[in-house]
């Protein structure tokens, strides 16, 4: 099994290992130990270790997951990601992680390691759904240890897909110290700093043929590794409680801004936008992989014009056409694997930010909204937990048991399921409920979806509705 022993083999053999001690006190205490975080943020902090700077070794939080984290700890923190580009695929060992632990298993390590004097960050990738009051609940006892001992304060960022990420953190954060620690408020806000930022890179949840690959390449068995593409992407607003983190993180690859919003913006609308377009047409439509989704002709066109038409001209960022070729290609990605339920997993909590502003905008701008209502419609028919071919899956969603039963008590009526469905204000918000023109147009779509079948109805779609000239 993969450890430091392992180590001196494998970078005899070419593959890019840890060149440092791997033990000292931790910088970083990181919540959410998923793929992503392992694949993205932890790859910096491995490569500012490699530049000799050991201020950046890694406690891994597990929130829950026990099973990884005991993985991770018995391979002393190791693990292997495969990078798949065009030019090939090349392993890298990251030394990141020093420490793991499991926040529902051992709360106290955590806050311990919030408030040791040689933490500087918090990064946080919870998901969506992970901010809660017991989160902040967990952080604030941590802080009120900090700020008992007279240290100074850390920098904490979100890197979740939320807009505006870490103002709502630190108004979580604020709101959970205004009923429990109110002498902490003050503090919080001037001592400690909440950058918003911006994190991409696809990174598909482990498989088994990965981990199978894994052991082929490495040559000993890695339970925690993982494959990701070559491009990745960290934009975060400079406010750090050392001021000098933005250079150090500049090195090695960090875009530093004073405002991530035009970035944050473009990635939810454009990138998480079309996975979950992709995700639930691609689950109706029985087609496992994202890859597999933008092989299809149709399911091509319909995400280039989505972007095209409906989310890029509202966008901040006016190289989007570009952005827009760049995710196609990105999606077309054959070595990644993304399974499109891994994606459509939460969607509840992935709409209101990926669609329902775009819609709004567009809507405003007087532009088509009807690939976002088709969209809407797919997602209306996924909730349904049977793809086209009478294959049922399991919807992982905290709205999951309402939405199917919503779904399957008006299977087959569609505008009977839009009403019910699209009722569900903490998706759809206030405005696209009372809608008419929106409402009649997922209606239509649900209504082809459910005659012809997703695929055939989206290319109805492109060959009915007219657009202006692509840029
Ligand atoms: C995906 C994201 O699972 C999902 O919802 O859309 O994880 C996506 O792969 C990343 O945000 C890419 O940066």
């Amino acid at each position: 099994m993969l450890n430091t022993s392992s180590l001196a083999a494998l970078s005899a053999s070419g593959i890019a290992t840890p060149r440092y001690a791997r033990k000292g006190a931790i910088g970083v205490v990181h919540l959410g130990l998923g793929a992503f975080h392992r694949a993205h943020q932890a790859l910096v902090f491995d490569a500012l270790l490699q530049r000799g700077d050991a201020r950046w070794g890694v406690l891994g939080v597990a929130m829950r997951n026990t099973a990884l984290a005991d993985a991770l700890a018995s391979q002393h923190g190791l693990y292997a990601v495969q990078v798949a580009s065009h030019a090939g695929v090349q392993w890298q060992v990251s030394g990141a992680l020093w420490q793991t632990c499991v926040a529902a298993r051992e709360p106290a390590h955590v806050v311990q390691a919030l408030a040791a004097p040689t933490t500087r960050w918090v990064t946080l990738t919870v998901t969506e759904k992970g901010y809660t009051p017991g989160l902040a609940a967990l952080l604030l006892q941590g802080l009120a240890a900090r700020h008992g001992a007279g240290l100074g304060g850390l920098t904490i960022a979100s890197c979740d897909n939320l807009s505006h990420n870490g103002h709502r953190l630190q108004a979580l954060c604020v709101e959970a110290a205004q009923a429990s620690h109110p002498e902490l408020m003050p503090w919080i806000t001037s001592a400690c700093r909440f950058p918003n930022s911006m994190v991409d890179r696809i990174v598909p949840a482990a498989t088994a043929q990965r981990l199978a690959a894994a052991k082929l390449a490495l040559g000993v068995a890695d339970q925690a590794a993982l494959g990701t593409e070559a491009f990745w992407e960290w934009v975060i607003e400079s406010r750090f409680v050392d001021a000098s983190d933005g250079d150090v993180l500049a090195a090695v690859g960090v875009t530093v801004v004073d405002d991530v919003g035009p970035f944050e913006e473009a990635k939810l609308r454009m990138l998480n936008g079309s996975h979950s377009a992709m995700a639930c047409i691609g689950a109706v439509a029985g087609l496992p992989v994202i890859s597999d989704c933008i092989a299809q002709p149709t399911v091509h066109a319909f995400i280039h014009d989505l972007m095209t038409h409906e989310v890029g001209p509202q966008l901040k960022r006016k190289d989007w056409p570009a952005y827009r070729n760049a995710l196609l290609a990105r999606f077309a990605n054959p070595a990644l694997q993304h399974s499109v339920h891994q994606i459509a997993t939460d969607s509840s909590q992935k709409i209101p930010q990926r669609w329902v502003p775009s819609a709004l905008d567009a809507m405003r701008a007087g532009r088509t909204v009807e690939r976002l209502a088709f969209a809407s419609a797919a997602w209306m028919r996924y909730s349904l937990g049977e793809d086209e071919h009478g294959q049922a899956y399991t919807i992982s969603d905290p709205l999951a048991q309402q939405t199917q039963a919503l779904a399957r008590q008006y299977a087959g009526d569609a505008a009977a399921t839009v009403a019910a469905l699209s009722g569900l204000a903490t998706i759809w918000g206030d405005a696209l409920p009372r809608n008419p023109t929106w409402l009649a147009q997922v209606t239509h779509h649900l209504s082809a979806i459910q005659t012809h079948g997703v695929l055939a109805a989206a290319a109805r779609l492109s060959s009915t509705t007219s657009t202006s000239a692509a840029p």
